[in-house]
């Protein structure tokens, strides 16, 4: 599968998105990532869905959308997203996730399940039917500028095991959080296919956008 690249616009220059977006677009990045948060299911607020309207306005790249709300159903309608965009919601964060899953692939949108640290890979077994994307969380949700969990590399193995196993070689694994250069390495060996590019590989002080993404493409 083709390794891809996700922006992490929480790291991007807030008060100039725009002229972020055309930066992560002239780096050839495959997706914009856009963390949701509400203060509940993660003790931060970041981005919202108006920003998500907003950027949607101003560019035709895939939109790759991390829901760490509680009960995320309640705000599908809320967003105008596309055939191409993924929109990613937590296991812990609903009573009935299948049922979530399928509301938005019932929009037309392709689905992405997410789990925490803590939370077994087995998770994903029975929900393969309704998930375009698999997201492996590499640090506990809320904050950018975190140090990748221990067991991280076992984890998305583990994953890609699973998923293979079930003849789902097709669903991509995602990875979020301190993917440096050399954990994004060590996360491709593992299986990971889309790379969440925040402080640890994008958002640098000393290298350009484009410089670092060419940098990555070149090692995952
Ligand atoms: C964290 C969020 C992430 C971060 C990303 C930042 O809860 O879901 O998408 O924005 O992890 O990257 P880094 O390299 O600063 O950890
Ligand atoms: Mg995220």
């Amino acid at each position: 599968m083709k390794k891809l690249l996700s922006a992490s616009i929480m790291c991007a220059d807030l008060l100039n998105m725009e002229r972020s977006v055309r930066e992560i677009e002239r780096a050839g990045i495959d997706y914009l990532h856009i963390d949701i948060m509400d203060g509940s299911f993660v003790p931060n607020i970041t981005l919202g869905f108006d920003l998500i309207n907003a950027v949607k306005q101003i560019t035709d790249m895939p939109l790759d959308v991390h829901m760490m709300v509680n009960e995320p159903s309640r705000f599908l309608e809320l967003m105008k997203l596309s055939e191409n965009d993924i929109l990613c919601v937590h296991y812990e964060s609903e009573l009935h996730i299948a049922r979530t899953l399928e509301a938005i692939k019932k929009k037309g949108i392709k689905a992405g399940l997410a789990i925490n640290p803590g939370t077994s890979v087995d998770t994903f077994r029975y929900l393969t039917e309704l998930i375009d994307m698999a997201l492996v969380m590499t640090v506990n949700p809320g904050f950018a500028g975190q140090r990748i969990i221990p067991c991280a590399e076992r984890k998305v193995r583990d994953t890609r095991g699973l998923l293979d196993s079930l003849g789902k070689k097709d669903i991509p694994i995602e990875v979020d959080g301190n993917i440096s250069p050399e954990n994004g390495i060590k996360m491709s060996r593992a299986g990971a296919d889309i790379f969440v590019l925040g402080t640890s590989a994008l958002f640098l002080k000393d290298k350009e956008m484009s410089e670092a993404a060419s940098s990555l493409r070149a090692v995952l």
